[in-house]
């Protein structure tokens, strides 16, 4: 069962190899291809590291939002001394997936008794939505129980005030969970445009589309401002719509806006949103992208005249190029993953951000992130092709040798010095992400459907569990 995937894709290479067509015909001379390497040890051990920090976890911080693996304290992430058991939330489908069983249903337990969203507090709309409400609802993809789907509605009801307030349409930052009050009017793409996927999925489980219908008319009506150049500016208003700055970007506060076009066809099968994403898309190839020394990047530009007005790029970027490659464009998708190579190379550890001109950090820490194992996720499962397996790998150890502390994995403050610099917590999406991402790409994974599935910006499953 286990080696089911990767004997597939031995026949296919052998396929391949032997030159066979659609319809099997020989058209070329026969070349042998030796079987994929086994990657099941290194899948092992990402489950081992997985269950080590869990135990960590729930010793030190179980219910707190995020464990501080140095010390071995805990904070909160949403509101101070208010924890939503962020964690939890977020290792839901991450643990069902790796069959952790006991450690799954120690996280869903503690959701049935203590998740409450009865909060007179100020949440992010945004980050509640893909991390809470995304990982409520992969939960309960993953394991069925009604409870959590309960939970996401009723959280997902609470935020809806962001949206149904705002006069234009684009949600507001915040939502007090209790009172309904919004605020944050200054706004940006990634917080106007990433909810289709969560909202999709649960107007479709719920049967109630008034949370589609709000994802999409926030698209719209950013989209309908788009500039001549099919460009859109980061900053906008939620009150009135208006673009707050002109600087066009593929990295945040941008990035999961163009992500959740292309996942909400993906999911949803509105053409709406492919139409929107190929337009964008072909602007940001059009005008932003930049070789320098034979590497693909992308270029902060003025988005109305298209002018280069930064060549700062940030890691959070490098999720674009499994996102080019799911939209179609495989061989963009390539280059620019390839570009992000040579700085892992370079650094060990991507640092948040570099001056893609010269290579050099211009932020030196990382936040534990996962985009470039993201993408290489995307890329393996598009082509098949084990470098993609390998800079994973890389991914991995180097998260190993760098991260890994007492109490389990935290960020790190300087990338660039020997040894590198240390903070001390660890983010939730990491539970959620790259765990997820280096089991699936090294694991053959039998509860995954590799074929048909979706994963959102935070990793989190809403479609493809194979129970
Ligand atoms: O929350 C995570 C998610 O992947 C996202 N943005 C940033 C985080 C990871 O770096 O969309």
């Amino acid at each position: 069962m286990r080696t089911s995937l990767q004997r597939r894709r031995f026949l296919e290479l052998l396929g391949a190899a032997a030159g066979l067509g659609a319809a099997g015909v020989v058209t070329a001379p026969v070349a042998l291809a030796a079987p994929p390497a086994s990657w099941r040890p290194v899948a092992d051990d990402v489950r081992t590291e997985t269950r080590w920090a869990w135990r960590h976890y729930v010793a030190r911080a179980f219910g707190h939002d995020q464990i501080k693996p140095v010390s071995g304290g805990f904070e909160e992430f949403f509101a101070p001394g208010r924890p939503v058991g962020l964690t939890i939330v977020e290792a839901l489908d991450t643990l069902w997936l790796m069959e952790l069983d006991a450690e799954l249903e120690q996280g869903v337990e503690w959701v049935k008794a203590n998740l409450r969203f009865d909060i007179d507090a100020s949440f992010q709309v945004f980050e509640a939505n893909i991390r809470m409400v995304g990982g409520l609802l992969s939960g309960y993809h993953c394991t069925g129980e009604p409870r959590l789907l309960e939970l996401a509605a009723d959280l997902a009801d609470r935020l809806l005030p962001a949206f149904t307030k705002s006069p234009s349409g684009v949600p507001y930052r915040y939502a007090n969970l209790r009172t309904g009050a919004v605020s944050g009017p200054e706004t940006n793409l990634a917080e106007t445009g990433t909810y289709i996927t969560e909202l999709g999925a649960l107007s479709r489980w719920t049967g109630d589309p008034k949370y589609v219908t709000a994802a999409k008319r926030a698209f719209e009506v950013t989209f309908a401002k788009r500039s001549p150049l099919d460009l859109l500016p980061y900053a906008v208003h939620a009150e009135t719509g208006e673009w707050l700055n002109r600087t066009a970007t593929v990295g945040p506060p941008a990035d999961s806006y163009y992500e959740y076009l292309w996942d909400g066809w993906k999911l949803l099968g509105d053409p709406d949103l492919k139409s929107w994403y190929d337009t964008l898309v072909a602007g940001i190839l059009a005008h932003q992208s930049e070789v320098v020394g034979g590497r693909l990047w992308f270029a902060q530009v003025d988005a109305f005249t298209g002018a280069i007005v930064s060549r700062e790029q940030s890691e959070l970027g490098s999720f674009f190029a499994g996102l080019l490659a799911e939209g179609g464009d495989v061989r963009d998708g390539r280059r620019y993953h390839d570009s992000w190579n040579v700085v892992q190379d370079r650094y060990g550890v991507l640092p948040e951000g570099i001056d893609y001109s010269t290579l050099a950090a211009t932020s030196k820490g990382n936040q534990l992130r996962p985009e470039f194992a993201d993408s290489a996720f995307s890329l393996w499962l598009v082509t098949g092709d084990e470098l993609y397996r390998q800079r994973a790998k890389k991914h991995y150890d180097q998260m190993k040798r760098t991260s890994k502390v007492r109490y389990g994995y935290t960020i790190l403050t300087d990338v660039t010095t020997n040894p590198v610099g240390r903070g001390d917590f660890c983010p939730g999406y990491w539970w959620s992400e790259q765990l997820k991402y280096y089991w699936l790409i090294f694991g053959d994974a039998r509860r995954f459907d590799y074929r048909d599935h979706y994963l959102s910006t935070e990793g989190n499953l809403l479609k493809g569990a194979r129970r």
